[in-house]
């Protein structure tokens, strides 16, 4: 991999509050999706697609964003971004189990199809790309609003309405990038200079095709840099520091109504695509070793140490608390609406042969 163009930052730029935070909800999300597999495995979720690897700079665009203000348009590996937002550890889980009450879509959405009204994430769509057109639809909503004088003096300010210096971020992976949704979006948020950003998650492969098969270059940031009023930046996505640092300045170029924005972050997979995946398959072990001595997990809670930001005891109690947080919750609640799925599915299954096809 050719090195990102942004030197990571050290640990000391930040607050410890923002530090600690940021590592908090990096972990929480790993975990979970550690919980999920092990549903999976025990046959009570029936897919997964997790977000490791992705953590870090998921975590420091939740952080910087404003929920509920901002509108979000993420995608499967967006878990962590979610947490920060202020999603729910029980909503993620009754969603995993496509629980009746799940409060993203009530058990009709995939897992990891996230969504949450009163935070502003946008419902997510399975095809991959659709996103894009969805988001810069949004920014142009508020750019033609601004225009419209009676809509402006409606809407403006108001609780789900518009706001002068809102953003929309619009998440995606590499692999996503070559769909043609993404180069219309672009050209859209580009000609109007709506406040767009644009985050590219790169963990090099789309399922099992490799960044450089796909992409023409192997660079998607490289592509995009001679497209007008767009603000460019590529970071390492497994540093938490660098990644929030480049974000911030991303979000206040998009703010302050200069245009939209692009950060391209390089990330790992070390999870394979999804549970229906083997990356062995297809992925060389020293590639496997290379991106393993990367994961912002490990690597993260070592700098926390290093630069005296948190203790080795206080770090494990945090973990330890997390843990304890998603194993009650998914004892509870998500398996209890799980068992609820299951006695629903066997009533249908019973009763009406077209409501087994949907509900499996
Ligand atoms: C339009 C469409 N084509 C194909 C798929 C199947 N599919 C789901 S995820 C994926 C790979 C996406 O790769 P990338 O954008 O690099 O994201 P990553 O999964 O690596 O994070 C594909 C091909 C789909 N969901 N929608």
């Amino acid at each position: 991999m050719e090195p990102p163009a942004e030197t990571p930052a050290t640990a000391l730029g930040l607050d410890r509050d923002t530090l600690i935070e940021l590592y908090r909800h990096m972990y929480a999300s790993r975990r979970l999706d550690d919980k999920e597999i092990q549903l999976k495995r025990q046959n009570k979720i029936f897919f997964q697609i997790s977000g490791a690897g992705h953590e870090a700079v998921l975590a420091a665009a939740g952080k910087l964003m404003r929920p509920g203000y901002d509108w979000f348009y993420p995608y499967y590996r967006d878990r962590a971004l979610c947490l920060a937002l202020g999603m729910s550890i029980d909503a993620m889980l009754l969603q995993a189990v496509g629980a009746a009450d799940d409060p993203q879509s009530g058990g009709r959405q995939m897992p990891s199809h996230w969504g949450a009204i009163e935070l502003n994430i946008v419902s997510s769509s399975s095809p991959t790309g659709t996103q894009f057109l969805q988001a810069v639809g949004c920014a142009e909503a508020g750019y033609r609003m601004a225009r419209i004088p009676e809509l402006a003096g409606r809407l403006r300010d108001t609780d789900g309405g518009f706001h002068d210096d809102e953003v929309v971020l619009v998440c995606a992976g590499d692999g996503t990038t070559s769909q043609g949704e993404f180069w219309e979006s672009l050209n859209t948020a580009c000609n109007l200079e709506l406040p767009v950003l644009y985050l590219i998650e790169d963990n090099q492969y789309a399922i099992s095709v490799p960044v450089e098969v796909q992409t023409a270059g192997g660079s998607i940031s490289a592509l995009v840099r001679s497209f007008p009023n767009l603000h460019v930046r590529e970071v390492d996505g497994c540093d938490p520091v660098a990644s929030y640092r480049v974000l911030e300045t991303a979000i206040d170029h998009c703010r302050a109504g200069r245009g939209p924005a692009f950060v391209h972050a390089h990330v790992i997979r070390p999870y394979s695509h999804s549970l229906s995946d083997d990356e062995r398959m297809y992925k060389p072990d020293a590639q496997r070793e290379e991106e393993a001595g990367r994961d912002p997990i490990r690597t993260f809670p070592i700098m926390l140490e290093r630069e005296g930001i948190a203790s080795g005891d206080e770090l494990e109690a945090m973990r330890n608390e997390i843990d304890g947080e998603i194993r009650s919750r998914a004892g509870g609640s998500a398996t209890r609406a799980c068992d609820g799925a299951r006695l629903r599915l066997f009533t249908a299954r019973r009763s009406d042969r077209r409501v087994v096809l949907v509900a499996t």
